[in-house]
């Protein structure tokens, strides 16, 4: 008999409740487009047929998460959820203590109003938007010290989220370890397009930081996609459990931020995780000022259990194996169709090359704000810009950030969509492919502060 890991992978489940989804005609989706001013955080998601905007909040929970719903213990202090919660995190991370929060951002603040000083620099690899901009907001500047492939969407480095260990220790001696206060590693690095981190990398960064006695800060969102990428590609860890390679990325760190609305399964929740007792005191301190008490930080009762259940089922190897599954799925199609995508594809989206598929724009004219908009308006697929719109402004200087990525994700939510919407969102982006050279940019019509992605609106320019 043939192992399962043999043969095709399936989703671990069968569906037992819908929601239907209906596309809107051409005239109805331009209209919707033209009136969120060309950004698609700003469309009704009444208008959208298949929404890979993110895989944020957006999983289905599992029965038995909702069955813990039920279980919510909605007192204002010592829920039981909140240590099932605890008892979640010490198992399968093995952070010793959790200060909850509503979602991954809360963390973040926290982390870098508890840690960062005026003047200091933080390296980690890649920016996170919001990640960065609650560093700048605690007077740090963010370092960027992956490796250069990680820039270049066509190199096909297994490991494209790994840091490289000159550029760090470059910097470490030129503003000093005192500088440093931490040192940010993301799992599953997010604006690269989903690509790993190896076990091998983190433990030479480790290593370093020992060196020069720097604390590494995890973003821990998507671990267990990380870890699936190293069980598949890492030398000795092909026959490692997920989640003991999930427990030993994280022991090679300090603390971690989690939005929980990702890998772990659930539609809200975060939570910041320490070993070191002060900070850790001083961050349960600091969560009943923005978050609300040390045993609920922001969350229900109800969803501190949700997220308890949310983690065990995210490092089943099962669950783990058909969520990849089905983003390389997508992934494969669009690269059987000649269509330029970030490669090798990554874990939780597979993301297009705006500047490949649209040469004719120049940056300034947003090519991937336009690609996103087009694939609306082609059949009512909702994705996300991460290029130059996403990069923001140089905090100094209050020019535009360029980055090498002018990417467009397309996310999948996990659990929510099967493989024939995979097929219909491939054909839609094969369509647009097609008719590329007639597509004309976009240029800022509004663009508020912080975070100007979720809130710009564009013109159309001719
Ligand atoms: C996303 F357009 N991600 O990918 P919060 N770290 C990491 C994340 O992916 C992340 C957070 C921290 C989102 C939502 C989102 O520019 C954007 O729970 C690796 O969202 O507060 C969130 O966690 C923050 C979309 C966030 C964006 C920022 O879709």
């Amino acid at each position: 008999m043939a192992d399962k890991n043999e043969r095709s992978w399936a989703e671990p489940y069968k569906i037992k409740m819908v929601e239907p989804v209906r596309m809107i005609s051409r005239e109805e989706r331009e209209k919707a487009i033209k009136e969120a001013g060309y950004n698609t955080f700003l469309l009704r998601s009444r208008d959208v047929y298949i929404d890979l905007l993110t895989d944020s909040g957006t999983s289905a929970m599992s029965d038995r998460q909702w069955a813990g719903m039920m279980m919510g213990d909605e007192a204002y202090a010592g829920s039981d959820n909140f240590y099932h919660l605890e008892e979640a995190i010490q198992k399968y991370y093995g952070y010793e203590h959790v200060v909850p929060t509503h979602q991954g951002r809360g963390a973040e603040h926290m982390i870098s109003q508890l840690m960062i000083d005026e003047g200091d620099f933080v390296p980690g690899n890649m920016y996170f938007t919001t990640t960065k901009l609650h560093q700048e907001l605690a007077g740090g500047t963010f370092v960027d010290v992956i490796i250069d492939e990680a820039h270049d969407p066509e190199n096909e480095h297994p490991f494209k989220a790994n840091v490289d260990l000159n550029k760090l220790e470059d910097l470490i001696k030129d503003k000093g370890a005192d500088k440093i206060p931490y040192v940010s590693i993301a799992t599953s690095v997010n604006m690269a397009g989903g690509q790993p981190i190896s076990l091998g990398n983190l433990k030479k960064v480790r290593k370093l930081t020992n060196k020069y006695d720097i604390p590494i800060i995890h973003d821990m969102t998507r671990v267990a996609e990380n870890a699936y990428f190293i069980k598949q590609r890492e030398e000795g860890y092909e026959d490692t459990p997920i989640k003991e390679i999930v427990k030993e990325i994280c022991s090679l760190t300090d603390g971690a931020t989690m939005s929980a609305k990702k890998d772990a399964l659930v539609n809200i929740g975060g939570f910041l995780a320490l070993n070191d007792e002060e900070l850790f005191r001083k961050a349960q301190n600091m969560v009943v000022v923005y978050e609300g008490l040390h045993t609920y930080g922001g969350m229900a009762g109800r969803d501190m259990e949700a997220l308890a259940i949310g983690i065990t089922e995210s490092v089943d190897e099962d669950h783990i194996r058909a969520r990849v599954g089905q983003v390389q799925y997508l992934g494969e199609n669009l690269l059987d169709m000649g269509v330029p995508v970030v490669r090798p594809i990554g874990s939780h989206g597979v993301f297009l090359n705006a500047k490949k598929i649209l040469p004719h724009l120049s940056q300034d004219e947003l090519p991937a704000q336009t690609l996103a908009a087009e694939l609306y308006l082609d059949a009512g697929i909702r994705s996300m810009e991460r290029g130059v719109v996403s990069a923001g402004r140089n905090p100094e200087t209050g020019k535009h950030n360029y980055p090498e990525l002018e990417l467009v994700r397309l996310t999948i939510p996990r659990r929510v969509y099967t493989q024939a919407h995979m097929d219909v969102v491939a054909e839609s982006v094969d369509a647009v492919y097609q008719q590329r050279e007639d597509i004309t940019g976009l240029a800022f019509d509004y663009e508020p502060e912080y975070l100007r992605f979720f809130q710009s609106r564009f013109k159309k320019l001719k």
